[in-house]
């Protein structure tokens, strides 16, 4: 494979030619690296003392339930700003296909043909095939005024207003990509206006006062490649942020790696399967902190 050119902007493409050190701008500074130390795992519903973040079943948004979920809820985003759900609505299946769709694309779809869908890398958020999404880093006092490049590639999808949402940009490869990431985006919008209502609710509020507040929903969809790194110690996949926006909603395969700041330390989040990971951001963890 030739490396060079755009190509080498792909951190698939340094994987795959096989380098046995990383270059020298993927290096994070030393107090900015992982910490590879493992977190014991706890998956039980309501334990205080988990060591990651809880796991609420939303019973399929039962009536019957909605006080109990409620409840999970709100405790969850006080003491994590985050959880899994499970009986999500949300099928397995759709969750593997584009799982499926998203690899299948990064690993079958040449270099060549991907740079093809390539976001504009000086634009923020732009949709696309890229490296560069996060250009935090340069104001770190550390950094004199650098940026450290995260380990991975990621294709941004633009799904919601329905007027941003053009699939003709998408990826062709494999031939149902496409119709994956739309009924993916459709279904991930309507849970994530359901749990808005919840966590508003669990604030005492009316179910709808994230969404009137928030405005227009904007979503994008991400799906994140993370080539195998020779260094890993060395590296992040994805640099510490929080989230612009109201909501995130999470799904892992199963190679793992996300973390998580809770009380001053980062905790490994294991992936489960079929599970969905919700994580406040910044606009709904401030209503939360202010209410
Ligand atoms: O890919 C991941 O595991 C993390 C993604 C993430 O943090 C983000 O897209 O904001």
């Amino acid at each position: 494979m030739e490396v060079g050119g755009e190509a080498m902007m792909r951190v698939q493409a340094l994987s795959e030619a096989g380098v046995s050190q990383v270059p020298p701008p993927y290096i994070q500074l030393p107090h900015n690296r992982p910490q590879l130390k493992f977190n014991t795992s706890s998956t039980s519903n309501n334990n205080q003392s988990s060591s990651i973040p809880p796991v609420i079943d939303l019973f399929n948004f039962k009536p019957n339930c909605r006080d109990l979920v409620r409840e999970s809820i709100g405790r969850a985003c006080r003491e994590w700003g985050a959880f899994h759900v499970t009986s999500h609505g949300i099928p397995t299946s759709l969750l593997d296909h584009i799982k499926a769709a998203g690899l299948s694309f990064f690993k079958h779809c040449p270099i060549p043909d991907k740079l093809k869908y390539s976001c504009n890398p000086s634009s923020f958020a732009s949709e696309g095939y890229g490296s560069r999404m996060l250009l935090l880093g340069k104001d770190d006092p550390h950094n004199e005024g650098n940026v450290v490049l995260d380990w991975r590639d990621y294709f941004d999808h633009h799904t919601f207003p329905l007027s941003r949402r053009n699939p003709s940009r998408w990826p062709h490869f494999p031939p149902d990509y496409r119709e994956i990431v739309a009924m993916y985006a459709d279904q991930m919008m309507t849970l994530a206006q359901k749990l808005m209502g919840l966590i508003s609710e669990s604030l005492g509020l009316r179910s709808s006062y994230i969404e009137d507040a928030v405005g227009e929903l904007y979503q994008n969809i991400t799906i994140s490649y993370y080539p195998p790194c020779p260094q890993p110690e060395l590296t992040l996949g994805l640099q510490s942020h929080s989230d612009m926006g109201a909501i995130t909603l999470l799904i892992q395969d199963d190679v793992g790696g996300l973390q998580l700041l809770n009380h001053n330390r980062w905790v490994t989040v294991p992936p489960l399967s079929n599970a969905i990971l919700v994580i406040l951001a910044d606009q709904t963890e401030l209503m939360d902190s202010v209410t």
